[in-house]
C-alpha cells in the first residue's frame, strides 16, 4: 500500500458486500462493436467487480438477470425508457431496472465517453457499499472544459511541483510511452478530467516543434480512449523563435499567417488538439502588449488560427506587469474587465480564484461575474504552492466550495459564472494546476491526491460539497467503514483552515519565504519588486496591520459588485476571515471576538498550532483502521507539520510584535525561540529547490 492505486483500490468487499455486488453485476452486457473507449469502460467494470467482489462478471451479449447493460441510443435494450437529450455528450444515467423481465443496471449514456464517466461513477458507489439495488442517478457534467494545467518544463523539472520529476518522459517520448500514461488518464477519466495542458505557463517555444508535437501526439493516443485531451501552453513569441520572423505582433499578418500553419501543424499531429493555454505580459512572459496591443489582440489572433479545427485559447488574467506600480491585487481587473466583449468566441480568459496568487485564503476574483460577455474560466491550484507543498496537510475541497459558493454580487454565485448560467455562457472551462510527478503515490503525499480528486469532481460538478468529496475519496481511498471514514473526513474538513491560521490568519497573505514560498518570512523586504515582499503585503507597523484596499487606500475593494464592495469597505462588516486583506487597522482595533486585532492575531497562530496537533491526534486514532504503511507515512508527514506550525507560529509572533512593540497576551507562551533565530535559518536545505 504505497498510494500508487489512488482512489481506485478495488479492495474485497465484506462477504455480505461481495454477494450483493455480485448479485447486481452477473454480466457485463454491451451492444458492440467496441471501441477503445468502450473498451476501457468495460475493463474497468470487469476488473472493478473481480477485485471488490471476488469474481470477474462475464462480457456478453444477452441481457441475463444481474446484468450491467452498458446502453447508448444506438443499443439500447427493448424497453428502456430514457430521455436521452438530457445526458448531453458526457453525462450519463445509472438505472436499476426491469427490462424484458430481467432486474438489471442500466450505465447510459449518448456518447461511449458518457459510459466510461458512468462506469466509474457506479464502481464508486460500490466501493463506498452504497446500494447498487436502488440506483436512479443522472449526471451531467456542469462545466465543459476540465482541465489540468501542468506546469511540467521539458528538462522534467516541474514548476511548483512537489512530487518528483515530471511524468512526462520527453526523452524517450515519442517511442515509448510506458503503462504510466494510461494509468494517468484512467485516473483522470475517473473524476470527470477531459483535458490536459501538457506544458508550463511559462512555456518554451520549443513545446511547438515537430519533435516535441510528435511526442505530446503520443501521449494524446495514449489518453484519447480515456477522453482526455492534449492541450498545449504557448509561447507568445514563438514566430520569432521558431519562424525566425522579426515581431510576434498580433496586427501583422505574417505572424498571423504563421500562427495558422502552426496550428494546421499541430492538428495534423493531433486532429483532437484541444488548444492553447498563454501567459503572456505577465512576470516577464511575452505578449501582445510589448506591440502595444491589448490582451484581446492576442488571444483572438490564436483563437483564428485554432478556430477552424474547433480548438480554444485559454487565455490567463493572472497579469501582473513590472511597470504597474499600483496595488497588485488590481491589476487583472484594471486590464481585463475594459476587454470584455471583445474576446472571440473561442477564447477563455482563465482568471485565478483569487487576486493575486493562490494564497491559503484569498477572497473570490472580482473579475467573476464583471465581464457578463466573456466566458471565464476559473483556476485553481491543486499543487500547494503556498500551503506547505506536500508536506503539510491541506484538504482543499473546502478551499474550492469557498470560491465557487461565493456570491459575486453579479446576481449569482462564482460557481454561476464558471458554469456559464449566469451569463448565458456555452464554452465554460475549470483548471487545476496538477500535483502530479513520478512520486509512486504520484502527489507527492497521501492526502494531497484528495485535492487532485477534489478538483476534478467540482469541476464536474461546482455544487458538490468539500465535505461529499471527501467522504467519496476517504471511503476508496482508505475505509469504506463508516466511523474510520468519517474521522479521516473531520479531519481533512479542518485541515485548509489549520493551515491559513498557521501561516496567514485574518485575511494576511504572501508571508513565505522568497522564490519557494515555503515557510516564513514576513520580515522580507529587499526584493526586486516591491509586490514580491511579504512586508507589502502585510504593512505591520507601530500604527497596526494589513493592506487598506478600501476607499482611503488603494480602493481595488470597488473592482467588485456594489453589495460586495460595500461589505468588504468597511472593517465592520468584513469576514474576520479576510480583515486584513481589505483593512489596515491599529492593534487595538476591537475583533468580534472581544479582543484586540493583536490579541486576536496570537489567538491565531495558536488556533494554528493547536489544530495542527489536533490533526496528529486524530490520525493516530486511526491506527489499525488504515494500512500500517500509509499510516505510518502520514503520521510522520503530521509530525512535521506539527513543527513547522510552532515555526511558523514563533517567527511571525516573534516578527509582529516586533512591528507592534506590544506585550504577549497573558497566559500565552512565547515563542521557542528570539527573531533573530528564525531569521537566520536557510531553508530549504535542499540545493536547487529554490524559485
Ligand atoms: C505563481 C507562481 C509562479 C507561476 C505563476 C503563474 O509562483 O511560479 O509562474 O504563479 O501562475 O503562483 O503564472
Amino acid at each position: 500500500e504505497d498510494g500508487h492505486e489512488l482512489w481506485l483500490r478495488y479492495r474485497p468487499l465484506s462477504a455480505a458486500g461481495q454477494a450483493g455486488l455480485r448479485a447486481v453485476a452477473r454480466a457485463v452486457v454491451h451492444g458492440g462493436p467496441a471501441s477503445p473507449t468502450l473498451r476501457a469502460a468495460v475493463a474497468e467494470l470487469r476488473r472493478g467487480v473481480a477485485a471488490l467482489a471476488g469474481r470477474e462478471p462475464p462480457e456478453g451479449r444477452r441481457l441475463v438477470p444481474g446484468a450491467l447493460v452498458l446502453a447508448t441510443p444506438e443499443f439500447a435494450p427493448a424497453g428502456l425508457q430514457l430521455r436521452w437529450r438530457d445526458l448531453g455528450r458526457e453525462g450519463y444515467a445509472l438505472r436499476r431496472t426491469r427490462l424484458q423481465g430481467r432486474e438489471v443496471t442500466v450505465i447510459a449514456a449518448n456518447t461511449d465517453l458518457g459510459l466510461l464517466y458512468g462506469s466509474f461513477a457506479w464502481l464508486r458507489a460500490a466501493q463506498a457499499g452504497a446500494e447498487l439495488r436502488r440506483l436512479d442517478a443522472t449526471s451531467v457534467p456542469k462545466v465543459g472544459l476540465r482541465l489540468l494545467n501542468h506546469w511540467d518544463n521539458l528538462d522534467r523539472s516541474v514548476e511548483r511541483g512537489y512530487a518528483g520529476a515530471s511524468i512526462w518522459d520527453w526523452w524517450k517520448l515519442p517511442d515509448i510511452t510506458g503503462p504510466r500514461y494510461a494509468e494517468y488518464a484512467r485516473a483522470n477519466a475517473s473524476i470527470g478530467i477531459n483535458g490536459t495542458v501538457l506544458n508550463n505557463v511559462n512555456a518554451k517555444a520549443e513545446s511547438l516543434t515537430a519533435p516535441f508535437l510528435a511526442k505530446a501526439a503520443a501521449l494524446a493516443d495514449v489518453f484519447r480512449p480515456y477522453g482526455l485531451k492534449v492541450f498545449l501552453s504557448a509561447r507568445f513569441s514563438a514566430p520569432v523563435e521558431l519562424g525566425g520572423l522579426k515581431t510576434a505582433d498580433p496586427l501583422d499578418p505574417a505572424v498571423r499567417a504563421w500562427w495558422r500553419a502552426k496550428a494546421d501543424e499541430v492538428y495534423r499531429a493531433m486532429p483532437d488538439f484541444g488548444g492553447f493555454l498563454v501567459k503572456a505580459n505577465s512576470e516577464g512572459q511575452p505578449g501582445p502588449q510589448d506591440y502595444g496591443r491589448t490582451h484581446a489582440d492576442g488571444a483572438n489572433m490564436l483563437a483564428e488560427a485554432l478556430a477552424p479545427h474547433g480548438g480554444v485559447v485559454l487565455w490567463r488574467a493572472f497579469v501582473y506587469a513590472h511597470e504597474n506600480a499600483g496595488d497588485r491585487a488590481g491589476q487583472a481587473y484594471a486590464e481585463f474587465q475594459p476587454l470584455d466583449g471583445r474576446f472571440a468566441p473561442n477564447v477563455v480568459v482563465q482568471v485565478k480564484n483569487g487576486p493575486i496568487d493562490f494564497q491559503p485564503r484569498e477572497p473570490f476574483h472580482p473579475l467573476f461575474g464583471a465581464m457578463p460577455r466573456t466566458p471565464l474560466g476559473l483556476e485553481l491550484q491543486i499543487t500547494k504552492e503556498y500551503l506547505g507543498f506536500s508536506t503539510h496537510l491541506a484538504y482543499l475541497g473546502t478551499l474550492f466550495e469557498e470560491v465557487l459558493r461565493a456570491d459575486t454580487g453579479h446576481g449569482g454565485t462564482v460557481a454561476r459564472v464558471v458554469d456559464g448560467r449566469l451569463q448565458g455562457q456555452r464554452l465554460t472551462a475549470m483548471a487545476g494546476v496538477a500535483n502530479i510527478g513520478t512520486d509512486r503515490n504520484w502527489c507527492g503525499s497521501q492526502f494531497d491526491q484528495a485535492n487532485w480528486y477534489a478538483f476534478g469532481r467540482m469541476a464536474w460538478d461546482p455544487d458538490l460539497s468539500a465535505r461529499a468529496v471527501a467522504e467519496e475519496w476517504a471511503a476508496q481511498t482508505f475505509s469504506a467503514r463508516r466511523a474510520a471514514r468519517d474521522a479521516i473526513v473531520e479531519l481533512m474538513m479542518g485541515s485548509r483552515e489549520a493551515v491559513a491560521d498557521t501561516m496567514t490568519p485574518l485575511g494576511l497573505h504572501h508571508l513565505m519565504g522568497s522564490g519557494h514560498h515555503y515557510g516564513p518570512a514576513p520580515w522580507v523586504d529587499d526584493l526586486e519588486r516591491p509586490d514580491w515582499n511579504p512586508v507589502y503585503y502585510h504593512r505591520a507597523g507601530r500604527d497596526g496591520i494589513g493592506f487598506d484596499r478600501s476607499p482611503t487606500g488603494s480602493n481595488t475593494v470597488a473592482q467588485y459588485a456594489a453589495p460586495v464592495a460595500r461589505l468588504w469597505a468597511d472593517p465592520r462588516t468584513t469576514p474576520p476571515a479576510l480583515l486584513l486583506w481589505f483593512h489596515h487597522l491599529p492593534w487595538d482595533y476591537r475583533m468580534p471576538s472581544g479582543r484586540t486585532l493583536w490579541a486576536e492575531l496570537v489567538a491565531r497562530y495558536d488556533a494554528g498550532v493547536a489544530a495542527v496537533d489536533d490533526m496528529g491526534r486524530r490520525w493516530a486514532a486511526l491506527r489499525g483502521e488504515v494500512d500500517g504503511e500509509r499510516h505510518a507515512e502520514v503520521a510522520a508527514y503530521l509530525a512535521v507539520q506539527a513543527k513547522e506550525a510552532r515555526w511558523w507560529r514563533g517567527a511571525c509572533l516573534g516578527y509582529f510584535q516586533s512591528a507592534s512593540s506590544l506585550p504577549l497576551p497573558p497566559g500565552v507562551r512565547p515563542p521557542e525561540h528570539d527573531l533573530a533565530f528564525y531569521k537566520a535559518l536557510r531553508f530549504p536545505f535542499a540545493p536547487g529547490r529554490g524559485g
